[in-house]
């Protein structure tokens, strides 16, 4: 018995390298002249089922009508997290709720046209039907995922869409979690716990689109950027591929061509491919890709116009993104791009606010841009979990450098299953993103508990297979763990380590926080001899709570423990493989309930309402005077308030 048990734990510790899923098309949606796009957004109807009945609605097809013939609806808007728009418990509901809504399709889409339903993301597995047939289920929030729906739409009528979703994580999904049944004052109930600190909001999170495509379209577009050494001359290299079936007649050699336009809208590079569907553009006199600050003009992009044509020139499809010419490059010391060493300064973040939660929203996106550029940080990670595409657009435009996560946090208890699950995420994550210039470094996971037993063949499988889908942007993971006992760092090119000095450990005591930041910067260093970030540090504060002298949780507190870092991190860049700083967090941010948490995580250096604590102030002041010291930006006239005239 006992040996069958111990063969059973060594079989599970053996991982292998098993294919997973690849995804295909899934373009942004973006109107040409061959294509249209509608939007589905507004309000749905929504029902949530018995907790103790998850699976009753498929068993009494709910999707065969309209959801209001099975159970009483209520309105709820999309895109948005479900959880803090009722006044009921609905916020902590586990397992599948349901939502639909009526359309009508045009009746000029019924001709020579493929009609796509795609979805920017819903947490955590869905379930779509159109007019009660099934068309695409997909597992994992934050990620897109589309169906073809030509064949199940009625034209020039009404139709019905319906999904299902739910939002139940256990050990093999990302991230994990646990459900138990416990008893409560009714009997037993159903619980949900995680470990990671971010409450779990769920829903229809990102926009839904019906978009048209021709017959034979452009599925998909790869484009990888050059620089001469120099930096004057640009290389655009693009490759296409095409779903439909004028793509297999005999003769018919599909190309295509491709118009590169610069801001102003001037032509500046042109080519025709043959069929393999793919070539180079060159820019003379490029303007390059250069990050907010570092270059007087950032976030330079260039429009790629990729149109396909049939052997005679006819116009088959035309599809147009936004391209940003750089390259990166890293060693053991430093990351570079366009040749110029990088020092991050940024923040950890979360898509986070109060009623949509994790929903969408063009409003917040903007102000949050506009605060990353007033506080002069020039980088954020995505953690923990891939945001918006238009957040990654926007990025693009704006210069900021995004460090792109997957969604896997905490990752333990390795499993064959989890593997797979893992390098799925990472294979749609670059799927979608691999496009933006904004994306300067991929990373596999926030705080595995890489010490474990598995973690080294775990990890050195999911670096691997990241590696092989994008060979141009350097991989790290946020790691927690003490470096004597990590067994992942060996499989990244770059180290990233958080750490709560005089907050999780030594609370309160400022004096310990210097010295213990150079220390484990030098060992992580010394030990995988690599660039090394810190991707986390930080202190909750009540934004109001002021004491002097500083006391944990207060305005002054927070203000302290940065500065006591930037002197750890001064020291630190002076050795040269130091290459970054991440503030955890940029704002405060909702949080699973626990005694630690006072409505939520309180670390943000902005209010979950965007405005300003005390440290904002002291960081914009350093993210500046680095930005001049480093990349000779200049500063904002209203950096420093005018004291008196000795001081200036
Ligand atoms: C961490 C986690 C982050 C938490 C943070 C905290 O190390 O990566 O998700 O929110 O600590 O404030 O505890």
């Amino acid at each position: 018995m006992r040996i069958m048990g111990l063969w059973r734990f060594l079989k599970s510790l053996i991982l292998v390298n098993k294919e997973v899923p690849q995804t295909r098309g899934m373009l942004y949606p973006r109107e040409s002249e061959t294509r249209e796009v509608r939007s589905l957004d507004g309000i749905w109807n929504f029902v949530r089922s018995d907790q103790a009945n998850p699976t009753q609605g498929v068993r009494d097809e709910w999707y065969a009508k309209e959801l209001s013939k099975s159970r009483p609806t209520i309105p709820m808007p999309v895109p948005a997290s479900y959880n803090d728009i009722t006044t009921d418990n609905l916020r902590d509901h586990v397992g599948t709720v349901w939502y639909d809504r009526k359309f009508f399709v045009p009746r000029s889409w019924a001709k020579d046209q493929r009609i796509w339903l795609r979805f920017g993301s819903v947490h955590y597995e869905a379930y779509v039907w159109i007019n009660g047939q099934k068309v695409v289920k997909h597992e994992m929030g934050h990620l897109p995922f589309e169906a073809e729906v030509t064949d199940l739409l009625s034209y020039g009528a009404e139709n019905r869409i319906t999904v299902m979703c739910d939002n139940a994580l256990i050990q093999t999904t990302v991230p994990q979690g646990r459900i138990t049944e416990v008893p409560n004052d009714g009997g037993m109930t159903i619980v949900q716990s995680y470990t990671f600190d971010f409450f779990n909001y769920a829903g229809i999170h990102r926009s839904v689109h019906l978009y048209t495509t021709p017959r034979t379209f452009i599925e998909e577009v790869e484009v990888t950027t050059n620089l001469s050494k120099d930096a004057t001359i640009g290389e655009v290299f693009y490759s296409v591929s095409v779903n439909g079936s004028a793509a297999n007649e005999a003769d018919n050699v599909l190309h295509i061509q491709a118009n590169l336009y610069d801001k102003e809208g001037v032509l500046v590079a042109n080519a025709t491919s043959d069929g393999k569907l793919g070539g180079k553009l060159q820019v003379n006199q490029v303007k390059p890709w250069w990050p907010y600050l570092m270059h007087p003009e950032p976030g330079y992009l260039y429009q790629l116009e990729i149109k396909l044509l049939a052997t005679n020139d006819e116009l088959l499809d035309v599809y147009r993104l936004k391209v940003g010419v750089r390259t990166l490059s890293w060693n053991s010391q430093q990351f570079l791009i366009n040749g110029k060493p990088v020092y991050f300064r940024g923040f950890g973040r979360h898509e986070d606010a109060d009623i949509r939660g994790k929903g969408l929203d063009n409003a917040l996106m903007v102000r949050d841009f506009n605060l990353l550029k007033w506080i002069g940080a020039n980088a954020y990670r995505t953690s923990h979990y891939p945001y918006s595409e238009e957040s990654m657009q926007f990025a693009d435009e704006h210069g900021i450098m995004i460090i792109d996560e997957c969604p896997s946090v905490d990752t333990e208890n390795y499993s064959q299953e989890l593997l797979g699950k893992h390098k799925s995420s990472l294979e749609q994550l670059i799927h979608r993103d691999r496009n933006h210039p904004s994306v300067v470094m991929w990373s596999i996971a926030n705080e595995p508990r890489t010490g474990s037993v598995g973690a080294d063949s775990y990890f050195e499988l999911v670096a691997n297979y990241t590696r092989s889908l994008d060979k141009t942007r350097p991989i790290t993971a946020a790691i927690a763990v003490p470096n004597t006992q990590d067994k992942a760092g060996r499989s990244l090119d770059i180290i990233s380590f958080n750490r709560y000095n005089a907050w999780y450990s030594n609370a309160g005591r400022l004096d310990m926080v210097t010295q213990n930041v150079i220390d484990e910067a030098v060992a992580w260093n010394k030990r995988y001899n690599k660039p090394i970030i810190m991707s986390e540090y930080g202190a909750d504060t009540l934004e109001g709570l002021h004491m002097q002298p500083a006391y944990v949780w207060s305005e002054e507190f927070q203000t302290e423990v940065f500065s006591r870092h930037f002197k750890a991190f001064d020291e630190l860049r002076k050795k040269g493989w130091f290459i970054g700083e991440f503030v955890w967090n940029f704002a405060d941010f909702k949080t699973a309930q626990s005694y630690t948490r006072v409505g939520g995580n309180k670390k943000g250096v902005f209010t979950r309402a965007r405005q300003p604590k005390a440290a904002a102030h002291l960081l914009r002041k350093r993210y500046f005077a680095l930005g001049r010291d480093l990349d000779q930006c200049s500063f904002p006239e209203d950096l420093f308030t005018y004291i008196a005239d000795l001081i200036s």
